[in-house]
């Protein structure tokens, strides 16, 4: 049995998670001289780390398969303790023995908050503009809703639940920042301006409700650009939708930079070794 417990005082967030995405290559050469009786040890060795991993409370590893040789097979963590998320990377790392995985890349971003999220003066407003003032019968009902709405999805983007391998096998992960060019510079925006613009884009990101589910971390600070974007989705193809549309949105066609991309298809354990003929 793995210890993927840390003697070290812990190292957490004032809230949220730290995140890690994972990629390795498998060196298919190396494994190619182990025994039957090794590589079935080595491929439980990998399956019973994960379940570990996943043991740990507040914790959520999701391992895939990378599409395209990038990489060969990838892990999102999702865990409160930078020493835990530290730990289980180096486990992961050895996870099919010494010298077996190669990292090809790797990210460290939070979950955190959104500035940008509605406030309930400006949800007032809203609903004033489409003639519910705040004596209208239907005022606080819509009122009520938009609370649950929005503790919900804060809820969320803190402290995320992953969805299902099963109902959403995609998984699309890139970094990006948001530009600081003479005259394209996000960050010499007024932030009433900033404002204004994440409302166009969040108002096209919602038409993607329930094809597309993604989940925001910043990385300023912890990796080389701002944010770590990972989607969940169902087919790839709302996936390339989605990306294709946000960049006609000011905020990604006048600000945004990308890095590269990797798409993962969701499986467990012993179809990842399968897949990748371990
Ligand atoms: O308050 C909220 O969280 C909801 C509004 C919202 C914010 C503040 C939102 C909604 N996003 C927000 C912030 Mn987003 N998002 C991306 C990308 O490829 C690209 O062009 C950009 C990558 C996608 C695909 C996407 C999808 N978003 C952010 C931020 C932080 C900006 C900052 O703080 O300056 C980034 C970097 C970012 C990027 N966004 C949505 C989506 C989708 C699908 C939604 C709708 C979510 C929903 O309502 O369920």
């Amino acid at each position: 049995m793995t210890d993927t417990s840390t003697s070290l005082p812990p190292i957490l967030p004032t809230e949220g998670r730290h995140v890690l995405h994972l990629y390795y290559r498998v060196e298919q050469e190396a494994w190619q001289y182990l025994d039957a009786s090794e590589k079935r040890k080595r491929r439980d060795g990998l399956a019973r780390l994960v379940r570990e991993i996943q043991g740990i409370p507040d914790t959520q590893l999701l391992p895939f398969s990378a599409v395209s040789p990038k990489a060969d097979l990838g892990f999102m963590l999702v865990t409160p303790d930078l020493q835990v998320a530290d730990r289980c990377a180096k486990l992961l790392g050895e996870g099919l023995g010494a010298g077996m995985l190669t990292p090809t890349f790797s990210w460290l971003s939070m979950t955190e908050r959104s500035e940008y999220t509605m406030t309930e003066p400006e949800y007032t407003d809203t609903l004033r503009e489409e003639g519910i003032g705040p004596t209208h019968p239907e005022f606080a009902g819509k009122m009520a809703e938009f609370h649950a709405r929005m503790e919900k999805y804060m809820r969320y983007r803190i402290e995320p639940e992953l969805p299902s391998a099963a109902e959403w096998p995609v998984l699309c992960f890139y970094p990006m920042s948001k530009r600081r060019n003479p005259g394209q510079n996000w960050y010499a925006l007024s932030f009433e301006d900033r404002k204004l613009l994440m409302a166009g884009h969040a108002r096209i990101g919602r038409t993607y409700s329930g094809r597309i589910l993604q989940l925001i971390t910043g990385s300023t600070g912890l990796d080389d650009m701002e944010w770590g974007v990972s989607l969940f989705a169902k087919t790839t193809s709302e996936i390339k939708a989605i990306v294709y549309e946000m960049r006609f949105d000011e905020v990604s066609s006048q600000y945004a930079e990308f890095g590269e991309f990797f798409i993962g298809i969701r499986m467990d354990i012993p179809d990842l070794c399968n897949r990748l003929n371990l």
